[in-house]
């Protein structure tokens, strides 16, 4: 494609570098994996057609509480932004949507952003709202919360924005809206803690009237922060009563950081794959609460487990299972593309895995509770290198073979540092 970010030579000149040793490898893997019964080109396939969304705020460096410490070259706006995910689909090929976030990409004409992003073959996936900060020349603070928020200007003011966001959503061509709000109590007494649910979900009726046919709400819930005693949508099972309550077009988004260190995540899946709910996720990773690290890079096994429920889910053909797949994370160490091209790898490694499970083995093995050949039928797939099936795929779509090889030899951080003087912020928090 005329356009990409990174020369499209330097990429061919790489991967035919690297095309023997691939070769070789994925004969050796399709030997071993036909002895299984399976057939090597067929999940190449398969995982050619996966994708997941880059979140606009995860191409900026993140931050803690503490401080940022913001990379050179970092974009500026979401224009800037679309070109760094340009970069990330480019070499990954996995990544074909943008979730944004508003106010932060803010534009004058969304319907120019969408026609910026399709000259890189990349479209609009859920859009985010944000009532979780104050804008300057706001008229109400959600310093107290916002759909859920004692006073109704300050809840028509939350509403209107998430109305807004569907209007942008809607010229950019994206089919969701996804609403996670900070709202909550950090003492005990200070809420009325039935009445704030009662009064988040008369907020979000109206938002859910004003959906576009052919729109989903995702419900985004969170254990806690910046709500530090309780969180109005703190967990699945709130989230899975306002979606009902609200109808068909309402579903649960499942946040890999956002629930409590041992909770079975995979199970959580599982229930919301069997009720009808499953919205879709904010992939990440995390060892102990909201930490937005990198997919795959503490909990590789977990990233599986819920991959093994949802390929079972689309196996079986499960009722209203669409999942949208986003990627929520804060980078603040690395230069944000490496992560986000090497999460959707480890999102995609851990999806090729899944489709190795033998199935009609397993569902056997679980009748006859055969406890300890179940969990071997399970980490005989997890424990499979599929490396050289993610290649390929990346390969059969003119991606890198090694995609992070190829950016750190194309200079495109260092070229951007000098074409994006850096803003001097002195802002620190997520994004
Ligand atoms: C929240 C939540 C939302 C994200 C914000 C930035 O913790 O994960 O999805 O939009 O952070
Ligand atoms: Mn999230
Ligand atoms: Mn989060």
């Amino acid at each position: 494609m005329a356009g990409w970010p990174i020369d499209p030579e330097l990429v061919i000149q790489a991967n035919r570098q690297r095309s023997a040793e691939l070769a070789r490898d994925y004969e050796s893997l399709g030997e071993r994996l036909a002895r299984r019964g399976l057939e090597i080109d067929s999940i190449t396939e398969q995982v050619t057609r996966f994708a997941v969304a880059i979140p606009t705020w995860g191409v900026g460096t993140g931050g803690t509480r503490f401080a940022r410490f913001p990379l050179p070259g970092e974009p500026r706006d979401v224009f800037e932004k679309l070109e760094d995910c340009a970069v990330i689909w480019q070499l990954s090929r996995a990544t074909p949507t943008l979730s944004p976030h508003f106010p932060w990409d803010a534009v004058d004409e969304p319907a120019e952003l969408r026609a910026r992003a399709a000259v890189f073959g990349l479209g609009f996936d859920a859009v985010n709202s944000n009532t979780f900060q104050d804008l300057p020349g706001q008229a109400h603070s959600y310093k107290f919360g916002s759909l859920a928020h004692t006073d109704g200007f300050v809840r028509e003011q939350a509403i209107a924005h998430n109305l807004e966001c569907i209007r942008i959503g809607q010229a950019l061509g994206s089919k969701a809206l996804t609403v996670w709000i900070a709202d909550g109590a950090n003492f005990p007494g200070q809420q009325h803690l039935t009445r704030a649910l009662e009064r988040y979900l008369a907020s979000m009726r109206v938002i859910y009237a004003a959906l576009p046919g052919d729109w989903r709400v995702f419900i985004e819930h969170k254990l806690y922060e910046p709500a530090l005693y309780a969180t109005v949508i703190a967990d699945w099972g709130t989230s899975y009563v306002c979606a009902r309550e609200l109808g068909p077009k309402a579903q649960c988004l499942v946040d890999l950081g956002h629930h409590a260190p041992t909770t079975n995540i995979e199970q959580i899946v599982a229930r919301l794959i069997g009720l009808g709910k499953l919205a879709g996720f904010h992939f990440n990773d995390s060892k102990y609460g909201d930490d937005d690290l990198d997919s795959g890079s503490i909990n590789p096994f977990q990233i599986f487990l819920v991959m093994n429920e949802l390929v079972d889910a689309e196996v079986r053909r499960a009722a209203d299972f669409a999942p949208a797949y986003m990627i929520d994370q804060s980078h603040n160490v690395t230069d944000p593309i490496e992560s986000l091209i090497a999460s959707a790898q480890n999102l995609q490694r851990a999806f090729a895995q899944a489709l190795l499970v033998d199935r009609d083995a397993l569902a056997e093995q679980q009748d006859r509770n055969d406890a300890l050949l179940a969990r071997e039928t399970l980490m005989a797939a997890f424990q499979t290198d599929v490396a050289p099936i993610l290649a390929r795929a990346r390969a059969n779509k003119e991606g890198a073979i090694d995609p992070i090889a190829v950016y750190r030899a194309s200079g495109y951080r260092d070229r951007k540092a000098k074409e994006r003087p850096q803003e001097l912020s002195g802002r620190s928090g997520i994004v």
